[in-house]
């Protein structure tokens, strides 16, 4: 991989080594709903087991995504640079305001058919291979999306059902998807190397899964930092911004981060739940039981703008708080 500059070592302040109370949940038991509640509130994020998606679809993925990232980078460097609003392939640049980090990475839109062209100049013959192993992916996880959805509004006993589901759902829904690796850095063991900076996900609902390599970290309301232990047969699920309006505050959109710094390279896939660009985000009257909004009116497509032009860990939401 082509760096920028050589990496800057970072220092954390309490970092404790495996957290072991981030939330579990079942998504096979009856009683989740009410479990998957609390762990919004307090954590906006936890894991899942039985899941649904099958083993077969993530280890496919995986096996595709590690020959993408073993081409040579002329090659990977065809699908074109990244941005919000598209395909690409990006190196060491994370979005336009000057962000870096120990990654490289493919952003995707869902809709594979679309970006198959893109497909098709990369890969040539294997396109269609790539193609399908993400198409499956995304349709089982995105279900899977819904499931949690569908289940976090009953479990606020709010109606109908599909509230928060049916954006993901809608034709025009602007999710995203993208795969990541980082490579391993042997010589920056000791110095925290910050693959991904810390920020929140601007989106609905984000549904991550890596293969056992270490290095996602999550910020917990008391400003500490701890590292969340690789399971690659589970997923892991973050509240994002959208969510958190929608649910005027009730549900937090978890900051996190990937520290770099592992002898093994990690590779984590990631599913970015949207709303579609027109989508007016706002919460919703049936949670607000007489109290205030404490957001302005924004469409996602005005939220995703402005998300562009600040830095990864700047409070994006800042801007639509209501003082
Ligand atoms: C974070 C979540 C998704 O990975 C992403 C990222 C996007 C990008 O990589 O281009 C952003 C980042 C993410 C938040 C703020 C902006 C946009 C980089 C950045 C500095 C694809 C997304 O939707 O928002």
């Amino acid at each position: 991989m082509m760096l920028l500059s050589k990496p800057a070592s970072q220092h954390f302040s309490n970092i404790s080594t495996f957290f072991p109370g981030v939330p579990l949940i079942d998504l096979s038991k009856p009683d989740s709903k009410s479990h998957l509640v609390k762990a919004c509130e307090e954590f906006g994020f936890f894991k899942v087991i039985n899941h649904g998606v099958p083993i077969q679809f993530m280890a496919e993925l995986e096996s595709e995504a590690v020959k993408f990232f073993s081409l040579p980078l002329s090659d990977k460097q065809k699908a074109g640079l990244p941005n919000p609003f598209g395909f690409g392939y990006g190196n060491n640049k994370i979005g336009c305001a000057g962000d870096v980090g120990w990654i490289e990475y493919l952003l995707l839109t869902t809709d594979t058919h679309s970006d198959y062209q893109k497909f098709a100049s990369i890969f040539g013959e294997a396109a269609e291979k790539f193609r399908c192993a993400v198409n499956d992916y995304i349709s089982s996880v995105k279900k899977m999306a819904c499931q949690i959805l569908e289940m976090l509004a009953d479990g606020l006993k709010i109606q109908p059902r599909n509230v928060f589901s049916k954006l993901l759902m809608d034709e025009q829904s602007d999710s995203v998807f993208r795969l990541n690796h980082y490579p391993p850095c042997p010589e920056c063991e000791e110095s925290n190397l910050i693959g991904f900076g810390e920020h929140t996900d601007p989106q609905i609902i984000s549904v991550l899964r890596s293969n056992n390599t270490s290095g996602l970290q999550i910020s917990l309301k008391d400003g500490n930092w701890i590292s969340i232990p690789p399971d690659e047969n589970s997923f892991f699920i973050n509240v994002g911004d959208s969510l958190q309006v929608m649910t005027n505050g009730r549900f937090k959109s978890v900051r996190h981060r990937v520290v770099a710094n592992s002898p093994k390279s990690r590779l984590s896939m990631i599913y970015f739940g949207g709303p579609p660009l027109s989508e007016k985000i706002a919460p919703l009257p049936s949670l607000m039981k007489g109290e205030d909004s404490l957001y302005k009116e924004f469409t996602w497509f005005e939220y995703k703008k402005s998300a562009c032009n600040l830095r990864l860990a700047d409070n994006r939401l800042g801007l639509f708080e209501k003082i």
